[in-house]
């Protein structure tokens, strides 16, 4: 398949869905300069979800893509999570806070989600990405017989087998360097920790699916580093984040724009799910060896969202999800229109 061609690309590039960030302007900005946008509809409800896809469409008419979490059901474990609650009760009191009395499930997995599966066969974009797992059968074919083109988020060559299984039809690799969440489908099984570069060749290598490039690529001689080895495209997060058009706030903006930024971190404490993160004070914590187990996905990040919000009024904006990759300090902040254009002439230069 000619991924540029069946989406009239001009250029081999992916703007990364970056839930809580990445925003409508954002996607189509991208759009409109001949790349890929994406929105993020993770962490969204059904009607926020058609609210953003009818903003970007009335911003531009090319292709783009949605991206669902298809992460496994949290159970809610009572005395876990009020451990864990404990632990974070004395940061909370230095901003006059306490912790939630009990953690929500904030936000559902697209597996099982009927809302939301009608929300994107009613859109029936040109393409559909998946992160954390692989929806059910029923589902994958239903978005194939409407023309979307489907794209699953592995880490692992096991992970690519299981999305060639069930009919995924691009995959994207995405390296231990990516900011953001890691898209491995169980948080708690062992990992190999494969960087862009090694995961990328492998699954070249395995050939039984085109392969996306993700994870600490921030201009175009990284793109071409990712095209020499086999990728069709490559998949920018973190180079984004400081583009005008998201919603990232002044904290991490500047944290992202200082020397800081040659510092991240893997963290779990933020969500309960590993993600690279700008080293923070929120990652300073998750770091101490003496705290019980965070919480399953995304119920810790109800306690995360709730720190980050009890600190900021207080100055403090070191405990937000300020997630980035490892190729932070190379991020350039300017329009994202700018930023496209700027990474096709590297890429042809
Ligand atoms: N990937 C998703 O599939 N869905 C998301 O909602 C998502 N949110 C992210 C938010 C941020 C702020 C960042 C930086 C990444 C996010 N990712 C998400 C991961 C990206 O898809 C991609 O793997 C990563 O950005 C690539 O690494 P890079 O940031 O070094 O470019």
């Amino acid at each position: 398949m000619d991924f540029l061609a069946r989406l009239g690309l001009s250029i081999p590039l992916i703007q990364a869905p970056m839930a809580g960030t990445s925003t409508p302007a954002l996607a189509a900005e991208v759009c409109n300069a001949g790349a890929l946008g994406s929105l993020a509809l993770g962490a969204l409800g059904p009607d926020e979800a058609r609210r953003q896809i009818a903003e970007l469409r009335g911003l531009t008419i090319r292709p783009f893509n949605l991206n669902l979490f298809v992460h496994k059901t949290p159970q809610p474990d009572l005395k876990g999570e009020t451990a864990w609650l404990d632990a974070l009760a004395p940061i909370f009191a230095e901003y006059g806070a306490r912790p939630p009395s009990a953690l929500e499930t904030i936000y559902q997995s697209f597996a099982g989600n009927a809302g939301m599966r009608d929300v994107v066969m009613e859109a029936k974009p040109a393409v559909v990405s998946f992160h954390f797992g692989l929806p059910d059968a029923a589902t994958i074919t239903a978005l194939k017989q409407a023309g979307c083109l489907l794209l699953g988020s592995v880490t692992s060559l096991a992970e690519a087998e299981l999305s060639h299984a069930a009919g995924i039809d691009i995959l994207v690799a995405q390296g231990w360097e990516a900011g953001g969440h890691r898209g491995m489908f169980d948080p708690d099984a062992a990992d190999d920790r494969l960087g862009t570069f090694a995961l990328t060749r492998l699954l070249v290598r395995w050939g039984k699916l085109p392969v996306i490039a993700a994870g600490g690529i921030m201009d175009g001689a990284g793109m071409r580093a990712v095209l020499d080895l086999g990728a069709v495209a490559a998949q920018l997060g973190t180079a984004f984040v400081g583009c005008p058009e998201t919603n990232a706030d002044a904290g991490y903006r500047a944290l992202l724009d200082s020397d800081a930024a040659c510092h991240t971190v893997m963290t779990r404490a933020i969500s309960g799910r590993p993600a690279r993160c700008l080293a923070n004070r929120f990652t300073h914590f998750g770091q101490r060896t003496d705290l019980p187990p965070v919480p399953a996905y995304p119920r810790a990040y109800d306690a995360g969202k709730a720190l980050n919000a009890a600190a900021k009024p207080h100055g403090e904006t070191l405990y937000g999800a300020q997630w980035a990759g490892q190729g932070a300090p190379l991020s350039r902040a300017m329009p994202a229109a700018e930023l496209v254009a700027r990474l096709a002439a590297e890429l042809a230069a």
